[in-house]
């Protein structure tokens, strides 16, 4: 497999201006992959113009060449599916069943979806007072920056840049410093389809540099970010400088509710995929799971069952069912979590260490974990981001809808019940940008996806995703109406 390590500016392959570079890592072994060019200010203000001097002619482009480009790139990255897929599991520990049956299919259908999108996304004509047409543009921003984290590094590029491109606006995407691979790969299937040089700019770099650098940036319209809501207050604060708009998609700490009269068997099953899958690592995991008093003993039973029967391992082996933690700084957080569980008086169900395989002694594991827990336990309150859950018992709906709500993220949730009208009674209750009912994490790009509270605001995805790479410009025409002055002389 060969590697591209080096910044994408202006469409070219380039070293950092000082000559800066940083390892990446694999998280199965600890091993270094690759030496990576480093970003830092000059680099983003070299970025930044290439962009800028590209926005004309792609804005300017028919909509539907622009989505043709990214219809071409969509095919592209499924015929390099299996080395993308290889690349993301490298880099990240994602198992490459996942990888394989997630990241790349994902990341394909939605540069798909948004180059179908591009000549769809139109205007408006408003119905106003006889005599005068008014009708709405809707025009791309101009040079966005968009900073990724690297929980999902491959699909968040395509759900960054897809609306973005299909809008008109030009890019410069920050990788996350631990998971900088397959993004630029991907830039290198852009330059091979005939997205046009500049339009898109990757720059790997550490986050408190070329990151904030690019957040500050004067030339830069629109600052799209996906990490920790801490970070997000700092991109808040960057943007002030030029009053950028901002999108956010923060932390999480989905509630996962099962009521008594729940399918079991699905709910067991749909409640290990929502904390388990990608290792937990993911903003919208179900990472709080409540169960209604009376099947609680009957789901523990079978919900630490199966989680004990996951398979950790090799994310390069098919067989394999969860990956290690994608950073050693990330496995000692949730590892840290695991010991403040203990302190508040948590009772470990499974997991809660690393694994004791020596096959898996180098990686950077953690067991999945289930541990039993008070609703305003910080665990209960914090995001972990791990396979870690806590557990916790309810007798009523309405007090299942106080706990759901009682945190400060709004981002997603879900439910399992067999009662239709308890199903959407309690999902329209729940503070969350989106809700799951006898299923979860469901993603599709014409879903709306973002959240409320300190989950951030701004949707991906969509329509609304592409509202938000726009800005709206209204036009009145004098037809023939006939304005008495206002100043009669
Ligand atoms: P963050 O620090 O939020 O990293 C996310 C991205 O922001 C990375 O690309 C990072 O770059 C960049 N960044 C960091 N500081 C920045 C700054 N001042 N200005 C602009 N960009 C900046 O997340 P993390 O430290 O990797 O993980 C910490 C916690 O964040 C996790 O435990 C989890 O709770 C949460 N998290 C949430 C998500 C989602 S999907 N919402 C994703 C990742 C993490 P560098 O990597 O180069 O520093």
């Amino acid at each position: 497999m060969k590697l591209q390590t080096k910044l994408f500016i202006g469409g070219e392959f380039v070293d950092a201006a000082d000559g800066a570079t940083f390892p990446t890592y694999n998280p199965f072994d600890g091993s270094v992959i690759a030496q990576v060019a480093e970003a830092k200010a000059a680099d983003v203000d070299k970025a930044v113009a290439a962009a800028k001097k590209a926005f004309p002619a792609w804005r300017d482009m028919p909509a539907m060449a622009r989505g043709r480009l990214l219809l071409k790139l969509a095919d592209a990255i499924e015929a390099n599916a299996e080395e993308l897929a290889q690349l993301e599991s490298l880099d990240t520990g994602h198992p490459l069943r996942d990888s394989r049956g997630l990241d790349v299919p994902r990341t394909a259908v939605t540069f798909r979806y948004f180059g179908g999108m591009a000549d769809k996304h139109q205007g408006s004509v408003v119905p106003v007072e006889a005599g005068f047409l008014n009708y709405v543009l809707r025009e791309p921003l101009g040079v966005v920056g968009q900073v990724v984290p690297w929980n999902f590094p491959l699909m968040f590029t395509s759900w960054k840049m897809g609306p973005a491109l299909a809008a008109g606006n030009t890019i410069v995407l920050k990788p996350a410093e631990i998971t900088p691979l397959s993004s630029l790969r991907i830039a290198e299937l852009m330059a091979e389809v005939g997205i046009p040089a500049g339009v898109v700019n990757i720059l790997p770099g550490h986050g408190s540099i070329a990151g904030q650098h690019l957040a500050e940036h004067p030339d830069v319209a629109k600052i799209a970010f996906t990490g920790s809501t801490a970070v997000g207050r700092k991109i808040v604060q960057a943007s002030a400088s030029n009053l950028k708009r901002v999108q956010l998609e923060l932390g999480g700490k989905g509630a996962n509710i099962v009521f008594s009269d729940a399918n079991l068997k699905a709910a067991i099953n749909g409640s290990a995929f929502a904390i388990f899958h990608n290792q937990g690592q993911a903003c919208i995991a179900g990472s709080r799971l409540m169960l209604h008093k009376n099947i609680a003993d009957e789901f523990l039973e079978g919900f630490v069952k199966l989680a004990k029967s996951i398979k950790l391992g090799n994310p390069l082996d098919p067989k394999t069912e969860m990956g290690p933690l994608t950073s050693k700084l990330h496995q000692q957080r949730v590892l840290n979590y695991c010991q403040i569980a203990q302190q508040e008086g948590g009772k470990i169900l499974t997991g809660g260490k690393a694994p004791d395989a020596p096959e898996l002694a180098k990686g950077f594991f953690v067991e999945p974990t289930i541990v039993m827990a008070q609703p305003q336990d910080r665990i209960c309150q914090e995001e972990v981001f791990g396979p870690f859950v806590s557990v916790n018992t309810f007798e009523s709906d309405e007090e299942a809808i106080a706990i759901a709500n009682s945190t400060e993220y709004g981002l997603g949730g879900g439910l399992w019940t067999t009662n239709l009208q308890r199903a959407h009674r309690v999902a329209g209750s729940m503070k969350a940008g989106m809700v799951w009912i006898n299923c979860y994490k469901r993603v599709n790009p014409g879903s709306p996806f973002g959240g409320v509270g300190s989950s951030g605001y701004g949707r991906e995805m969509g329509f609304e995703a592409m509202h938000d790479y726009t800005d709206a410009k209204s036009v009145w025409v004098n037809v023939d109406a006939q304005i008495p002055p206002h100043y009669p002389r």
